[in-house]
C-alpha cells in the first residue's frame, strides 16, 4: 500500500455508502416517522470536528424542510456549556441527533449521557459501527457501515452520514419523491469523480495557492467547513470557510495571486453568490465553483433534483482535490499530522 489509497479507495468508492444511508433510512422510516412526530421544541445537532460540521449542514437542512428550529453545537459545548444550548425549562423537550463515524468519541459520548440524565427527549444517533457506545445510547440509531473508513480524516464516512441525515430530514419535512429521487446521486457522484478527477489533481497539484477559502451559505455552509477541514488535516494549508456574502467583510483582505476562492454555489441565490466570485477573481484569486448548472462554473452536477437533496454532490471533487495536495506536499493524506481516527478522553 502506497501513502493515499486508503483515502482514495475510500473517496472514489463512496457512493456505495450513499446508497446504503438511503436504504438504511428507508428501512427506519417507521421508526423516524414516530421519532419525528413526537414532542419538541427545538432540534439540536451535535457532534466533533467532521461530525459536528456536518451537524451544521444537518441542522440547517432540517430547518428548511420542517419549518422547526433547529441548531448543531459541538458535542463538548452541549457537555461543558449546555446552558447556553438547552433551555432550562425540562417540560421543554429536545429532540437530540448525535452524529459521530466511531461512535467512540467522548465528548459525544459525554454529552448524550448526561443530557439522558439531566434533560426531557429522544435521541437519535447517526454513525458508522454498531457495536460502539454512542448508538448504545439512543433511542434509534442508524447505522451505514459501509461509511466504515481506514483513514483518519472522513470522506466516505462523512458522505454516508450527510445523506442519511439529509434522507430524515426530507422525510420529517414529507419530501417524499426527493427523497426516492436521492437514489440517482450515486451515479451522479460517479460521473464528477470521473469528470472532475483531472481538474481536482490540477487544483490540488498546484503548490503555488497558499490559502484556500470555501465559500458557502444556508444548507452549505456546513459542507464548506468540512472541505475546508479537509484541506487543513489533509495538506496542512491555510484554509477557512465563510457565508459568501461575509467573506467581502474583511476577509477578502487576505485574497491575492495565491489564493482558491472555492464556491458551492446555490441555485436559489445564484447571481449574489457569483458576484462575490467575480470580485476575488478581479483580484487574483483562483476561483474554483461548484454547481448544479451554470455557463462558467467548473464543476456542474445536473443531476436535476431539488437543491434541498443534492448536497452530498459537492463534496467528492473537494475530497479528491484535498488528497492530491496532501501527496503533492509529500504528505500521507491516511495519516494527518497529530490525528488519530477518534478523540477518547480520560478527562471528561
Ligand atoms: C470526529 C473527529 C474527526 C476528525 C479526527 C478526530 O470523530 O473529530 O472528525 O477527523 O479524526 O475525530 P467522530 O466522533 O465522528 O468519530
Amino acid at each position: 500500500m502506497k501513502p493515499g489509497d486508503f483515502t482514495y479507495h475510500e473517496i472514489t468508492t463512496q457512493t456505495e455508502a450513499w446508497v446504503e444511508a438511503l436504504d438504511v433510512v428507508e428501512r427506519s422510516s417507521a421508526d423516524l416517522r414516530a421519532l419525528f412526530h413526537s414532542r419538541y421544541s427545538q432540534v439540536i445537532f451535535t457532534g466533533c470536528g467532521s461530525t459536528y460540521y456536518l451537524s451544521q449542514a444537518a441542522a440547517a437542512l432540517f430547518q428548511e424542510c420542517t419549518g422547526r428550529i433547529a441548531r448543531a453545537v459541538p458535542a463538548g459545548e452541549l457537555l461543558l456549556n449546555e446552558r447556553t444550548v438547552l433551555s432550562s425549562n425540562t417540560n421543554e423537550p429536545t429532540l437530540l441527533i448525535a452524529i459521530s463515524r466511531s461512535g467512540a468519541t467522548t465528548e459525544t459520548l459525554r454529552a448524550v449521557e448526561h443530557f439522558k440524565t439531566h434533560h426531557n427527549g429522544k435521541v437519535l444517533v447517526i454513525t458508522n459501527y454498531a457495536d460502539r457506545p454512542l448508538p448504545r445510547l439512543a433511542d434509534l440509531p442508524l447505522v451505514i457501515k459501509k461509511g466504515q473508513e481506514e483513514s483518519v480524516a472522513q470522506t466516505r464516512s462523512f458522505a454516508s452520514m450527510y445523506v442519511a441525515a439529509v434522507a430524515a430530514s426530507l422525510l420529517a419535512g414529507e419530501y417524499h419523491a426527493e427523497r426516492s429521487a436521492m437514489y440517482q446521486l450515486a451515479e451522479k457522484g460517479q460521473t464528477l469523480l470521473r469528470v472532475h478527477a483531472p481538474l481536482a489533481q490540477e487544483v490540488g497539484e498546484n503548490l503555488s495557492y497558499d490559502r484556500f477559502y470555501f465559500l458557502g451559505s444556508g444548507i452549505r455552509y456546513g459542507l464548506a467547513c468540512e472541505a475546508n477541514l479537509k484541506m487543513k488535516e489533509m495538506t496542512l494549508t491555510h484554509s477557512e470557510p465563510f457565508h459568501f456574502l461575509e467573506f467581502r467583510h474583511g476577509p477578502m483582505s487576505m485574497v491575492g495571486g495565491h489564493t482558491v476562492v472555492v464556491g458551492l454555489l446555490s441555485e436559489s441565490n445564484f447571481p449574489h453568490e457569483w458576484a462575490v466570485l467575480e470580485e476575488m477573481r478581479n483580484l487574483g484569486a483562483k476561483v474554483l465553483a461548484l454547481a448544479e448548472r451554470g455557463e462558467k462554473v467548473n464543476v456542474q452536477f445536473h443531476s436535476q433534483l431539488p437543491e434541498i437533496a443534492y448536497g452530498v454532490l459537492y463534496l467528492p471533487v473537494l475530497q479528491l482535490m484535498a488528497y492530491h495536495r496532501a501527496l503533492a506536499k509529500g504528505l500521507d493524506p491516511d495519516r494527518p499530522t497529530h490525528l488519530s481516527a477518534v478523540v477518547e478522553l480520560d478527562t471528561l
